[in-house]
């Protein structure tokens, strides 16, 4: 029997389940679904791996992944882990390195338990992209992102289906069209709270949809409208999801492209002990193994 405490939370209603021990992130090839899909959860959740850092100044190394297996950052996810070592008291106010498997982001807590994070450096690679039916950026963002804004779709959480396949759609053409690498496609359009700037739609690689405004999709985002010259260095974005949750955005100019922050509050909704029975005919998930 294998034993693996974990705690779940959500940024923005998107969760995260925070590995504590008992597992190293060159064991999360075969244990990715296992931790993550049902039996024990659903395919929507995002894992954090903790591991003690290189650099004993960092707080901790984290490696994200979700149903499709590792991914290089994950914005919702970090403001998760944050929360998650605040509910521990492991840490206080103030700022925390994180490693990361593409670069170490700092993550700010606030008194009210916002967190600010600054992400890895962003840039858009192309602009203009011709993909099937679609037109769009594609950025780095922490992760890679098709960025679409002409898909005729209305943002909303009833649509969710038909947005899924859209989104599909779009990745399949990009891909085609030379960009093997994009993971992540996001459609935009008129935020629903006018207070807001903008609402998107984030698919997943797994296939499922981001609850929350994506930390990486609005640093690509960030990074695409830096690129226009449509947004100042230090002006903000607040950035809506599908379901109506906001990110607020900034950036600073950076050597390689932008340096982006993004900030959102998480919240903890479970402790608990992960068991892996050897005679579990699911002991990898459904579906995994
Ligand atoms: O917040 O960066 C993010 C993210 C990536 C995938 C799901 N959330």
């Amino acid at each position: 029997m294998r034993r693996i405490p974990v705690i779940d939370s959500h940024t923005g209603g998107e969760p995260t389940r925070v590995v504590l021990e008992g597992l190293h992130a060159d064991e999360l090839d075969r244990w990715h679904r296992a931790l993550l899909c049902e039996p024990r959860g659903h395919e929507v959740i995002v894992g954090a791996l903790l591991e003690d850092p290189d650099d004993l100044s960092s707080t901790a190394k984290v490696t994200f992944f979700n149903n499709a297996g590792l991914l290089g950052m994950c914005g919702h996810g970090t403001i998760g882990v944050i929360e998650t070592l605040r509910h521990l008291g492991r840490i206080g106010t103030g700022e925390h390195r994180l490693e990361t498997p593409v670069g170490t982001v700092t993550a700010e807590l606030f008194g009210d338990g916002r967190v600010r994070v600054r992400n890895v450096p962003s840039y858009r690679k192309a602009a203009g992209v011709r993909a099937g039916r679609f037109t769009g950026d594609v950025a780095w963002g922490g992760n890679w992102f098709f960025l679409v804004g002409d898909h005729g779709l209305d943002l909303g959480l009833a649509g969710v289906g038909e947005l899924t396949r859209a989104a599909l759609e779009a990745r399949e053409a990009v891909r085609a069209a030379g960009f093997p690498e994009v993971d992540h496609v996001e459609l935009f359009g008129s935020p629903h709270d006018p207070s807001n700037h903008s609402r998107n739609f984030v698919l997943c690689p797994g296939g499922e949809y981001d609850r929350s405004p994506c930390g990486t999709g609005t640093s690509a985002k960030l990074a695409c409208l830096a690129a226009d010259g449509a947004l100042a260095p230090g002006e903000p974005w607040r950035q809506e999801s599908v379901i109506g949750t906001v990110f607020e955005g900034s950036y600073e100019a950076g050597e390689q492209g932008i340096l982006p922050s993004i900030t959102g509050r998480a919240h903890v909704v479970a402790e608990t002990t992960l068991l892996f029975g050897d005679e579990d005919p699911f002991r990898w998930g459904i579906g995994g193994e």
